[in-house]
Order: structure tokens, then C-alpha cells, then sequence
């Protein structure tokens, strides 16, 4: 399929280290497609569901021990231990290359190998990149060809060229205890082992997308963001692009295909999907910061998903989708999971195969199950998806999940301010990786994980790429938090299609339309200034309650995050974040 000599030789090095039977190349044509699908079809790694109701669907489970990102696993294995930094794992490469070889070694006899080449964004785009990931999945490439645009015409526009990124995977044994997902960003390489969960091993989307990608956006400038991608459209047709920054399973999917409340549909807003997960950003010819989606499809999180949530996801999945981990339902060969609907199904088995009984209390679906889902499916898909120079952002916006202090939304003071407020956001765990759940951590622009170098590095990045803009191009830097609580513990803000309201606030804020309160920690909306039109059960002192920027808790925040730069950066943190940290001490005196 190639003369590339560079493709050939990783793929002949794999090939003699991981001693598969054979080898196939994925050319991405259906028939292909097919004959793998109707292969793991036979061999149960993947059960076909109800072809009138769910059309070209599959499910499939993963092993019980292997159900979400591992981050105490993931390592980044540059040269310099210092180039790492102090949030990632650093694992030696010499080290690693060496015990990551002893466990391949032979790791594919008896099986075949799948060479994948992908390309992370429309192939052709000045955004794109290229990445060939072997793999003795076919669960991967099924994924892979989802999440991805994959096959001959990629190698086609690779050409003779070196630059892209080599990923190998192998399930191995599935070994907890030999699972590794490494990144090597000085050798373009990414290796993972004994994993067969999406986030370890569909090597295009965090692996590469994220962690590589990062690196290679700081020598090449450019960035690579955990954002999904939006544009509002007004009644007048004018379409504006937001960039938001969540941890994992804090909600970006949801606001990506946001459907506007009823106040605002009639008027004649929409809101169109351009990502879900992952922003490459680049300044284009007119100065501005453009962003593409990389990504070819959503691997959502499927419990909490319904029609009135997000009817736009669940319409997404409705055809040619791989479910994972979640309950299959018996009745109707289809699928279900908690927060569907209120109807779970009688006859049923659970993500780990089990028959399941939901009147036991016990969940049927993994909390982080989730849905393979193209990205035409969507029915709020932009018409910008395909196009390979991005789309214009006019605001960022940065999020957590915090249950108190960070209120509904805010707006930072400048592009350095923007930087700091990204660069002190906390957020609660969730099920999206291994370990506790609900516990506060510091999750810097939402990429602690995912960032592929030192992450005082890439403060100086973001900070740097500011100083290449005209300030009057700059994208302008909010905050958001949908998940402040009451005394009981239940979410104060209506949150999903109600975030129209203050997505509406910070485009106004963008066009200099409204005014804003001075806080401490930035521009806090006026309360008359958040639409409630059409909301029941939400009143004017809920949002003053959700919109309170009190100044005791954000003294303590402050010495938390003092603690935090000096306990994992200490000097190396540019110095424009310490000013930023004493102005927002002397705000609060
Ligand atoms: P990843 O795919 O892991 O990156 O997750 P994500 O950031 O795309 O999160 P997603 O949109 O899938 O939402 C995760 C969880 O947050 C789901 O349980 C949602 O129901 C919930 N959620 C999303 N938006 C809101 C909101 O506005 N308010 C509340 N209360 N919950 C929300
Ligand atoms: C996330 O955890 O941020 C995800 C899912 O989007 S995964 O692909 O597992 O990283
Ligand atoms: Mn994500």
C-alpha cells in the first residue's frame, strides 16, 4: 500500500518483535470493514445488536479490570526527566523501550496484525498529522475507523515523509500489572500493552492527539487542547466560535451539541457541533486563532445520555456504533444504560456479562461505558467539520466540576489572566479514570493528564501564542461551573440546554454588549443579565447564590494554589502566573 520506507521498516521492526501470524493492512475500504466486523462477530468480541433499530451497531465489553484510563500507568518517556515535568510519570525511554520490547516479544503469535494508517484531522489540511498504529485488535480498528479518517488515502498523502507518529498496541495478556501506555515525544512513537480500553489504546485520540501532539505544538506553534468546539449561530445567521476546556466527563459533549432552550430556538439560535473532546489551535492568515477538530467521531460517555439531556448524542448513535460496557438488553437485542430512560430492561445482561436484574440496585452500565459514534451522524454537525482551516474562536472557556467556590461563570481580565484562571482549575474525579471518584485535584486547562511535557512549559506556551496576537484578536477567557450544589447536595444551575444562557453572556461580553460586575477573580454577569426567560423551578436568588464570588473561600483557594505552583513548579513557573496569583491575593485583602 506504501513505498514509504520509513512506514515499511516500523512496520517489518513490529512485525519481527510481536511475531504475528499475519499482517493485514486497513485500507479502510467496507469490505474490508465487513469481513472484520463479521470476524469479531464470530469470535464474540463484539455482539451485533438489532439491525432494524440499531443499524450497522455493535457492543462490545471489556475486560472487568480494564474500564478507563489508567493514569498512574501512562508515562511520558522523554530524554530529560525535568522534560516531563512535575504532573506527568517519567519513565527513563531506555528503561522503557527495554521492558516494553520484553513484553511484546512474540506478544502477537497466533494472532493477526492490523497496520492502521490514520490521519488526525480532514487529510489535506495544513492542521492534519498522520499516525500509523499497529494493533492485534480488531476492536481497534473498528474504533480506529470511527474515530479517525484511516486508510489508502492517508499513506497517499503521507508520501515519502518521516513525519508521523508511530503507535503500536497489543492486548497481550490483558495484565493489570504489565499494563503501559507510554509516549516517547522526542521519537514520534507511542507504545501500549495489555490494555484493550478506549483511552489506552485508540492511540490517535489522547495518546497522540493530546499528549504527542502537544509536544509537537510547542516546537511548531501551535496547541493541542482537551476542548470541544462549537458555533452559535444568531437570528441573523452570524455564526461565533467557543472553545471549552472540561476534565473528563465534566460535560463537554453535552454543551458541544447543546440544543438552546425554547426562548432562544424561537428567536432563531443555533448551536452547531464542530468537536467533542480535542481542539488543535493554530493563528491563521488574518491573525486570529483558528481551531480544528482532529477527531472523526465521539467516544461519549453513555450513562446520563438521553433524549432530554442530549438528543443530539443519542440520535448520534443510533446507527453505525460500537457500544462498550454497557447493559445489553435481551428483550430487543439492543442496548441500555443508567439514565436512558426509567424503563430498564427486564431481560438483560450487565457490562460484564452477567445476567442482570435492576430492581438489585446494582448498575447495569459502567459508569464510564461509553458510545463510538461517527460524527455525521450528528444532527447538529457543522458545516465546518471538513474544513481544513478550522473555524475562528472568539472566546475560551475553561470549566470544572466544583460542588462550591468557582461560580457559574466569569470572565478573566486579559489573555495572561485567561492563562492564570486555566492554570488554577480544580475539578472533581470521575469515572472517566481508574481510582477515587469526587475528589478535588487541581487539573490544569483540563490537561493533567493528557499534557505530553513539562507543564510550566506549556503555561509558557499558552502565554507565548498570546503575545503572537493582536489583543484585539485574542479570543477573550471565561470560566464556567454548571455543578455548584445545595445544602442537599443537588445541582443548583439546570445545566445542558439551559448553558445556552451563559454561552449568550459571553458572546454579548465578546461584542463589548453588556456589562459585568468586578470580582476579585474577574468579570461576574450582572444577575439581570443572564436570560431566565422560561426557566421554572429556578429563581433570581439561585442564580445570585451560583453567581457569588465569596471572598473567604477564595482566600483559601488562593493558599491552595499557591501551594500547588510551589509544591510541583516552584521557579519554573513563568513569572507572569506568580503576578498573577498576587494580584489575586491584594483583590481579596
Ligand atoms: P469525556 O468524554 O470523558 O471527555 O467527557 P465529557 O467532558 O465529554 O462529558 P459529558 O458531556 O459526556 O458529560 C459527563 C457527565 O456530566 C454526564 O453524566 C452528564 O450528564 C454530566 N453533565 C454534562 N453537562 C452537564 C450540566 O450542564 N449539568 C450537570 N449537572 N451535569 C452535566
Ligand atoms: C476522557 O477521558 O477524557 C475521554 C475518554 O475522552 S478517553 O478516550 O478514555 O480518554
Ligand atoms: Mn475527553
Amino acid at each position: 500500500m506504501t513505498q514509504n520506507k520509513k512506514v515499511l521498516k516500523f512496520v517489518d521492526d513490529s512485525v519481527k518483535l510481536c511475531k504475528p501470524d499475519n499482517v493485514v493492512w486497513i485500507d479502510g475500504s467496507e469490505k474490508q470493514l465487513d469481513e472484520l466486523r463479521a470476524q469479531a462477530e464470530k469470535s464474540g468480541e463484539m455482539i451485533k445488536l438489532n439491525e432494524k433499530l440499531l443499524p450497522g451497531c455493535y457492543l462490545h465489553r471489556t475486560a472487568v479490570n480494564d474500564v478507563a484510563r489508567v493514569e498512574g500507568r501512562t508515562f511520558i518517556c522523554s530524554r530529560k526527566e525535568k522534560d516531563a515535568g512535575p504532573t506527568n510519570n517519567w519513565w527513563n525511554p531506555k528503561e522503557a523501550y527495554s521492558k516494553l520490547y520484553s513484553i511484546l516479544d512474540g506478544a502477537m503469535q497466533g494472532r493477526t496484525m492490523y497496520v492502521i494508517p490514520f490521519s488526525m484531522g480532514a487529510v489535506g489540511s495544513p492542521f492534519a498529522k498522520v499516525g500509523i498504529e499497529i494493533t492485534d485488535s480488531i476492536y481497534v480498528v473498528l474504533n480506529m475507523h470511527i474515530m479517525t479518517r484511516i486508510g489508502q488515502r492517508v499513506l497517499d498523502s503521507l508520501g515519502n515523509s518521516n513525519d508521523f507518529v508511530r503507535g503500536l498496541h497489543s492486548k497481550v495478556k490483558l495484565e493489570e500489572e504489565n499494563r503501559y501506555i507510554c509516549h516517547f515525544p522526542e521519537d514520534n512513537t507511542i507504545i501500549s500493552v495489555n490494555s484493550g480500553y478506549g483511552g489506552n489504546v485508540l492511540l490517535g485520540k489522547k495518546c497522540f492527539a493530546l499528549r504527542i501532539a502537544s509536544y509537537q505544538g510547542k516546537n511548531e506553534g501551535w496547541m493541542a487542547e482537551h476542548m470541544l468546539i462549537l458555533g452559535v449561530q444568531n437570528p441573523e445567521g452570524d455564526i461565533k466560535y467557543i472553545a471549552a476546556a472540561f476534565p473528563s466527563a465534566c460535560g463537554k459533549t453535552n454543551l458541544a451539541m447543546l440544543i438552546p432552550p425554547k426562548v432562544y430556538s424561537d428567536k432563531g439560535y443555533k448551536v452547531w457541533c464542530v468537536g467533542d473532546d480535542i481542539a488543535w489551535i493554530r493563528k491563521g492568515k488574518d491573525g486570529r486563532l483558528y481551531a480544528i477538530n482532529p477527531e472523526n467521531g465521539f467516544f461519549g460517555v453513555a450513562p446520563g445520555t438521553n433524549e432530554k439531556s442530549n438528543p443530539n448524542a443519542l440520535a448520534s448513535t443510533r446507527k453505525n456504533t460500537i457500544f462498550t460496557n454497557v447493559v445489553h438488553n435481551l428483550e430487543n437485542n439492543t442496548v441500555w444504560w443508567e439514565g436512558l430512560d426509567k424503563n430498564p430492561p427486564k431481560n438483560a445482561v450487565d457490562w460484564k456479562g452477567n445476567k442482570w436484574d435492576a430492581s438489585k440496585g446494582e448498575k447495569g452500565a459502567h459508569p464510564n461505558s461509553r458510545f463510538t459514534a461517527p460524527a455525521v451522524n450528528c444532527p447538529c454537525l457543522s458545516s465546518e467539520f471538513e474544513n481544513p482551516n478550522g473555524v475562528p474562536l472568539s472566546a475560551i472557556i475553561f470549566g470544572g466540576r466544583r460542588a462550591k467556590t468557582a461560580p457559574l461563570v466569569y470572565q478573566s481580565k486579559d489573555w495572561n489572566n485567561g492563562v492564570f484562571v486555566g492554570s488554577i482549575m480544580a475539578s472533581e474525579t470521575t469515572a472517566a479514570a481508574s481510582g477515587a471518584v469526587g475528589v478535588v485535584r487541581h487539573d490544569p486547562m483540563a490537561m493533567l493528564p493528557f499534557c505530553g511535557y513539562n507543564m510550566a512549559d506549556y503555561f509558557k506556551h499558552w502565554i507565548k501564542i498570546g503575545k503572537t496576537i493582536d489583543e484585539d484578536k485574542r479570543p477573550k477567557i471565561f470560566n464556567t461551573n454548571w455543578f455548584r450544589t445545595d445544602e442537599k447536595g443537588d445541582f443548583i444551575w439546570p445545566g445542558f440546554g439551559d448553558n445556552m444562557r451563559v454561552l449568550d453572556w459571553i458572546l454579548k461580553r465578546c461584542e463589548g454588549r453588556v456589562d459585568a460586575v468586578e470580582t476579585p477573580i474577574g468579570y461576574v454577569p450582572k444577575t439581570e443579565d443572564i436570560n431566565l426567560e422560561g426557566l421554572t423551578n429556578f429563581k433570581k436568588e439561585d442564580l445570585e447564590k451560583i453567581l457569588n464570588v465569596d471572598k473567604q473561600t477564595w482566600q483559601e483557594e488562593a493558599k491552595e494554589i499557591e501551594e500547588f505552583y510551589q509544591n510541583k513548579f516552584k521557579d519554573t513557573l513563568p513569572k507572569e502566573l506568580y503576578d498573577e496569583l498576587d494580584k489575586l491575593k491584594e483583590n481579596l485583602k
